[in-house]
């Protein structure tokens, strides 16, 4: 398959070498470094300043030996259309001779910007270095200024020099005093090391960890705070930047939010809670679990995100980073590897018991054709495709209604746990009383390759009901090689009183990204057809459900391609 036919919407595309292994522990593999291929690492760093927004991320252009890391650089006006610049940041000095990592930007009140990332030192330590921009007056930042006092962090008093990176963006206290987590670990306990400076410079480290937990090394942890609805005078979708936090009024009325990636499972969990800067702690609030089986951004692959503050439109903003699932031979082959997901906006539910996740509205400017289907009844065992438009590059937003819900099977609480099992016990193809129902997306004509996005509808000793969203990819292409495990969580909706179910899916060539009821769970996936491509990639409804389904409505787009990372003339 040709890059044309794969190449997704949101590109940081080049060559990827068994990153995620690499990184993980930073070792070098000899037997990688003689090929010639270029690699990429996860974590963007998104940011925005006079008129554009930034994006950095990770990026060897030397080929696969880790020393040569750098932070690419991008930008763009709207989120929608990226040009590509020269690396912002790459090794120079001896705090980073051996690779510049992952990091963050802050906006310091003064305006100017700064970028803390972790280098790799002579040693092999993992250090913090901060960089400035050389010209202020450049709107595109092309340059960017290592002051000689760097590194402002190394690991002392007993932090593991090989386990200590990702500085968050830094926010800044009412006593004066600027804060920053970085991620790291002490045996199997997962830890977000708090420092404190008066001056960007010197950074001392907080006696006690911010926070940690028993789930393994946490890589770029993210923290910031999210309006809470109702509470005075900002809508709750509104972001807001840390930077507010020192009106103490806007503190008083948020609650924060902690994510970490965790190493050991590559998913991203988060919990929401409180945080007093007096005691420089954070609580998450009970009934959050704050662990591996906790909440998560994405239910697919979506790992090493950041969110920022976008000061345009008053919200935050999620970036998330999706690996590839074929093999590295087909990365090689097609010349790119690794994805930036669509960008989304990120805001706390109404209750307050987790996070809302959409695609920022700018993509609505790539919608092109369009067609739409209402009120379509499909019965137990049908299907129905939606004609007249190329699904191959679409956004769809469906609605499905169920009328009669007492079939819905019966729910056994050890489930809960795990989604995905359930999902890869109960796939697309077993029939169900209220699902699986949904859709059947990059599916050839005559459906032997499809990937499925999909609710099933269970129902508790208690009569509640339990929705469950599922991507299962099993048969979206046959090669052996590719990964392509089942993905899927719950969907936090009183189904019982609306009895409808929403979804949205974004589908690009070999991303499938979904969005259901309304953005409470999210997952995005990695599949690679190698019949249904262009023309011939085709969309369906269905449901394998004995309660019949309605396609209360159903709007499906076309999108054009936007200007994926062009290089600057
Ligand atoms: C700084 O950037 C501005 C705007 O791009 C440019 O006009 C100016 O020449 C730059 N200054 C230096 C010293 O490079
Ligand atoms: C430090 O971290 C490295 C990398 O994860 C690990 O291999 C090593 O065992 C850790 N050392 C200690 C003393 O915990
Ligand atoms: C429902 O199931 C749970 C777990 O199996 C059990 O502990 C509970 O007693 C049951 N409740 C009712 C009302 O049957
Ligand atoms: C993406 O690739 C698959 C297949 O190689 C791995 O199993 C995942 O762990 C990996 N995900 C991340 C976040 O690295």
């Amino acid at each position: 398959m040709g890059m044309a036919a794969t190449a997704p919407l949101f590109w940081v595309a080049l060559l990827l070498l068994g990153t995620t292994a690499v990184r993980a522990s930073h070792i070098v593999y000899p037997e990688l470094q003689s090929l010639e291929a270029e690699q990429v690492d996860e974590t963007s760093r998104p940011m925005y300043y006079k008129g554009l927004y930034h994006l950095f991320y990770q990026y060897n252009p030397k080929g696969a030996v880790w020393g040569n890391i750098v932070w690419a650089h991008s930008v763009s006006t709207d989120l929608i259309d990226w040009t590509a610049l020269d690396p912002a940041v790459y090794p120079s000095k001896p705090f980073d001779v051996n690779g510049c990592w992952s990091g963050s930007a802050t906006v310091l009140p003064s305006g100017v910007p700064a970028l803390m990332y972790t280098g790799i030192d002579p040693n092999k330590h993992q250090v913090q270095n901060v960089a400035y921009p050389k010209n202020l007056s450049d709107p595109f930042l092309r340059e960017w200024v290592k002051p000689g006092y760097n590194p402002v962090i190394a690991p002392d008093g007993g932090v593991n020099a090989s386990a200590f990176r990702d500085p968050t963006t830094a926010w800044y206290g009412p006593d004066g005093h600027w804060r920053l987590l970085v991620g790291s670990k002490v045996d199997h306990k997962g830890l977000a090391v708090l420092y404190r400076s008066r001056d960007f410079k010197r950074w001392v480290r907080a006696h006690h960890p911010f926070h940690s937990g028993l789930t393994g090394m946490w890589e770029c942890p993210d923290f910031f705070p999210v309006a809470v609805a109702g509470a005075g005078r900002r809508h709750h979708r509104r972001g807001v930047d840390t930077a507010e936090l020192r009106d103490k009024a806007v503190a008083e009325e948020v609650k924060y939010v902690l994510k970490v990636s965790l190493d050991l499972t590559r998913y991203e969990y988060y919990t929401v809670g409180t945080y007093d800067h007096a005691t420089d702690r954070y609580n998450p609030d009970a009934g959050f679990q704050d662990n591996d089986y906790g909440l998560r951004y994405d239910y697919g692959d979506f790992y090493a995100s950041k969110s920022f503050y976008d000061p345009v439109k008053r919200r935050r903003i999620l970036w998330g980073w999706a690996n590839e699932s074929d093999t590295v031979p087909d990365d090689r082959k097609k010349g790119w590897a690794g994805i930036q997901a669509i960008p989304r906006k990120l805001w706390l539910s109404p209750g307050g018991r987790q996070l809302i996740q959409w695609p920022v509205e700018e993509i609505k400017v790539l919608r092109g054709k369009h067609v739409s289907v209402t009120d379509k009844v499909v019965k137990g065992g049908e299907y129905l495709e939606v004609t007249g438009f190329k699904s191959v590059q679409s956004d769809v937003e469906a609605a499905f209604e169920i009328k009669d819900l007492s079939k819905a099977e019966e729910f056994n609480p050890a489930w809960l746990t795990d989604p995905q099992a359930l999902c890869k016990k109960r796939g697309s193809a077993v029939n169900g009383e209220v699902g699986p129902f949904g859709l059947w997306v990059l599916a050839d004509a005559d459906l032997t390759e499809r990937t499925a996005v999909f609710f099933r509808v269970f129902r508790t000793n208690t009569s509640k009901h339990v929705v469950l969203m599922c991507n299962d990819p099993t048969r979206s292409s046959f090669e052996s090689q590719i990964y392509r495990p089942t993905f899927a969580g719950f969907v936090n909706v009183d189904i019982a009183k609306t009895k409808k179910i929403a979804l949205r899916t974004l589908i690009d060539h070999s991303v499938v990204e979904s969005f259901g009821g309304g953005g409470r769970t999210c997952i995005l996936t990695r599949v690679y057809p190698k019949k249904a491509i262009g023309d011939a990639a085709h969309l369906f409804v269905f449901n394998h459900g004995e309660a019949e389904i309605k396609v209360t409505n159903l709007d499906a787009w076309e999108l054009k391609t936007p200007k994926m990372n062009v290089p600057q003339q």
